[in-house]
């Protein structure tokens, strides 16, 4: 159906990689930082160089649009996240987006402009690496995050999440506008992130469903104190009750076992130095699991023994969930859609349910939304050694543009 090549595919993922591009071939390209603008605007001109109109709303999410001849009021949309993790790979997020424009791209080559309206969107965020908020920019599509949901969020140098977003050129959403009603259905590209596709030897995964998620920011604070006069027994080391926080509930998840994931991805002791007994410790907690009573039930048992942890240690605990997501099921129709679509391509595809987040669970609360996935080799993700083999990723487009050959030109 395409005159796509492999070579343009690769040369599209290289040419956003180089926007905080790290040394060993990674991307670290974190919300509102210079890296991260530059995307978005070299983004912005690629989309208007194919003929589409564009437009940042009040905190970045980017969109081009391509009006529909016959019902431009009804829209289908497709994109992923601008943002990454700290040295991530040159998949996670982009390639959803680059997929999305370059599928549209052929479809209009192919057959015109579309009956109803194809929009591409670049979130803002999704990956809660620079401040501890998941899904920002999905999150603001359909309401609009408040002021008290970040105030008191900074990054690990101190620069507050407001200041963050004035300095790149946005703000906050003024209260909730009218939801959009127009967007009929909106589908996600994304890498598989695990090792199930590559296993099976399938070329697409169609997500039935998202994984529960629920994240912490947590502080404990003891007491700094002198590490060569300070006896054992009057510490109040807020880095041993971490320890002892991580290795007990690290010890319930596994008892617990597949499919709950419990991480403590980030921990800042302080003062963070070789001769003083940590008096702070901030850190987060990602919990996850497929079902949601099992998931409110674990994380509830886990923050009453912390807090126990950090009594019986003499120290004070503030305990903040920032991220609150019940599993969510993907639109039946949309994954029929896809499973048509891999088919008419005699692409092998399985159906699967993912463990990563992402900003479709969000979407989907307010359209009919699916994912597809493509194999990620060796199933690594959130790290340089992040890779798809491109006659996978060409795969992935193909039925993404199958698919919304059936949703906009039919
Ligand atoms: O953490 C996740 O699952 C996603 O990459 N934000
Ligand atoms: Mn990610
Ligand atoms: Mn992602
Ligand atoms: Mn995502």
């Amino acid at each position: 159906m395409f005159s796509l090549t492999e070579k343009e595919v690769q040369a599209q993922i290289e040419a956003f990689a180089q926007f905080g591009a790290t040394p060993d071939g990674g991307i670290t390209r974190l919300l509102y930082t210079e890296e991260w603008l530059a995307a978005q605007q070299f983004l912005q001109q690629r989309l208007a160089s194919i003929g589409m109109s564009t437009r940042f709303d009040e905190v970045g999410n980017l969109f081009g649009r391509i009006e529909g001849t016959k019902y431009p009021a009804e829209t289908i949309l497709s994109g992923s996240h601008m943002d990454t993790v700290v040295n991530g790979g040159k998949l996670d997020g982009q390639f959803g987006i680059i997929a999305a424009y370059l599928a549209m791209e052929q479809l209009i080559k192919t057959y015109g402009p579309p009956l109803r309206s194809l929009e591409v969107i670049s979130m803002a965020e999704e990956e809660g690496s620079r401040f501890p908020f998941n899904f920002f920019g999905s999150k603001n599509l359909f309401g609009a995050v408040k002021q008290q949901e970040i105030a008191d969020l900074t990054d690990i140098q101190g620069v507050t999440f407001e200041e963050a977003m004035t300095t790149a050129g946005f703000q906050l959403k003024a209260s909730a506008q009218p939801a959009r009603s127009d967007i009929q259905a909106f589908l996600e590209l994304h890498i598989e992130q695990g090792k199930i596709l590559e296993t099976e030897e399938k070329t697409i995964g169609i997500v039935t469903s998202i994984v529960g998620q629920k994240c912490y920011t947590i502080v404990l604070k003891g007491e700094a104190n002198h590490a060569g006069t300070t006896p054992m027994s009057y510490r109040k080391d807020a880095l041993v009750a971490f320890s002892t926080i991580c290795v007990e509930a690290t010890a319930k998840a596994k008892l617990l076992g597949d499919p709950l994931v419990l991480t403590f991805g980030q921990v800042i002791p302080k003062p963070n130095v070789t001769n003083v007994v940590a008096g702070e410790v901030h850190f987060t907690m990602d919990c996850r699991h497929t079902d949601e009573a099992t998931l409110n039930r674990f994380t509830t048992e886990i923050e009453k023994d912390m807090k126990k942890t950090a009594q019986a240690m003499g120290l004070m605990i503030d305990i903040q969930l920032r991220t609150d997501e019940a599993p969510v099921q993907m639109d039946a129709a949309c994954v029929a859609l896809l499973q048509k679509s891999a088919e008419k391509l005699q692409l092998p595809s399985r159906l699967m349910h993912s463990g990563a987040g992402h900003d479709a669970e969000i979407i989907a609360k307010f359209v009919p939304t699916a994912m597809l996935f493509v194999p990620s080799i060796g199933g690594i993700s959130h790290n340089p050694a992040e890779a798809t083999a491109l006659k996978d990723l060409m795969a992935g487009i193909e039925t993404l543009a199958t698919a919304l050959y059936e949703l906009a030109y039919i």
